[in-house]
């Protein structure tokens, strides 16, 4: 990794106002990367701009002016892009208003830890084995000796915690320990970070999470799934970044191949999420199927579409409950309708 970073320190070295950009539906790793590298950057005597497609949810502006991130901009104004957690260039959105924004005419560095990652940039440092992307910002600061100040450190906390579901998940490694142990002693705030991501849900989340959990079954293939339309959420009077969390409750149950949750979003799209606990799933790849991307235990897509509902009811009175085991289809009852 270390020549990667010397290419992007030199990128650096040349450039004098900067871009840091975060992925749409921003999350704790892209906007901790983001706030992170702006801090640092400003270290370094550049001027930088942190954007991100989408508003900043509420549950992450504990982070260092998250209220001068900004959605628009003219990217030709900048003599370098960093972006950072964006699996693929499409994540971060802008490709689309603007359509040259990753063709090269200004230089892109490319932080990221998805397997599903195009090397859409100039220079691409993506390490798969990370268990988040302010793991590999947090060691190209220390590369290029930029030090890391408490604000910093509580933002690249920020990126791991949100990436590992607080040190649970499995690829929390001995490194992210180590990591984290040295963020803390740089002064990173771990309750603040702790109590912002997982223990501060508004109600309207608690009862969209009461709408997917009531909603679980699994399927004949041993997957658990469950789903919610955009009305569950007009219901709940909750916002689309507000079904993220639940799926690791999905992902609880013993057995299950792994965990779906499907929900339909703004716009008339589908937002599908995996998440497994077996070594021999990989939902990575189950994801690249409907277009979509991520890690091999967590992984998602989008797509154009709107769910429906289907119930499977099957009586057959001759038959015993033991029979019914017996015949494939019987025991299908996806949904209980109400
Ligand atoms: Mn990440």
């Amino acid at each position: 990794m270390e020549d990667k970073f010397l290419e992007a320190k030199k990128l650096i070295d040349k450039a004098d106002k900067i871009l840091s950009i975060s992925h749409k539906r921003p999350d704790g790793d892209t906007l901790g990367a983001s706030c992170a590298l702006y801090l640092g950057l400003q270290q370094w005597g550049k001027k930088v701009d942190m954007a991100c497609i989408d508003e900043i949810p509420d549950r992450f502006k504990f982070l260092t002016d998250m209220n001068k991130v900004i959605h628009e901009f003219n990217f030709r104004d900048y003599d370098l892009i960093i972006v950072s957690d964006a699996g693929a260039s499409y994540m971060t959105r802008y490709h689309e208003i603007y359509p040259d924004i990753f063709k090269g005419d200004v230089p892109v560095i490319n932080f990221d830890h998805h397997s599903s990652n195009d090397n859409f940039g100039t220079c691409n440092i993506v390490s798969v084995q990370s268990a988040s992307a302010t793991i590999i910002i947090y060691k190209f600061l220390k590369f290029v000796g930029i030090p890391i100040t408490p604000q910093m450190a509580t933002a690249l906390l920020t990126g791991i915690y949100n990436d590992t579901g607080s040190l649970m998940h499995s690829n929390t490694t001995l490194e992210v320990f180590e990591i984290s142990g040295k963020l803390m002693e740089l002064g990173g705030r771990i309750h603040q970070v702790a109590k912002n991501l997982f223990r501060t849900n508004p109600i309207s989340t608690l009862k969209l999470w009461g709408k997917v959990l009531d909603n679980a079954y699994i399927n004949d293939e041993g997957v658990t799934v469950s789903a919610v339309t955009w009305k569950d959420f007009e219901e709940c009077d909750a916002g689309s970044d507000e079904i993220s969390g639940v799926i690791d409750l999905l992902n609880s149950v013993p057995g299950s191949k792994y965990a779906c949750l499907l929900n339909e979003d703004l716009g008339g799209k589908i937002k599908g999420s995996f998440r497994t606990q077996r070594e021999d799933v990989d939902v990575a790849a189950l994801a690249a199927q409907f277009g979509g991307g991520g890690h091999k235990k967590a992984a998602g897509f989008t797509m154009p579409g709107r769910l429906h509902r289907e119930v499977h009811w099957k009586i057959n009175p001759e038959l015993s409950d033991d029979q019914l085991q017996q015949i494939p289809g019987s025991t299908q009852i996806p949904f209980l309708q109400k």
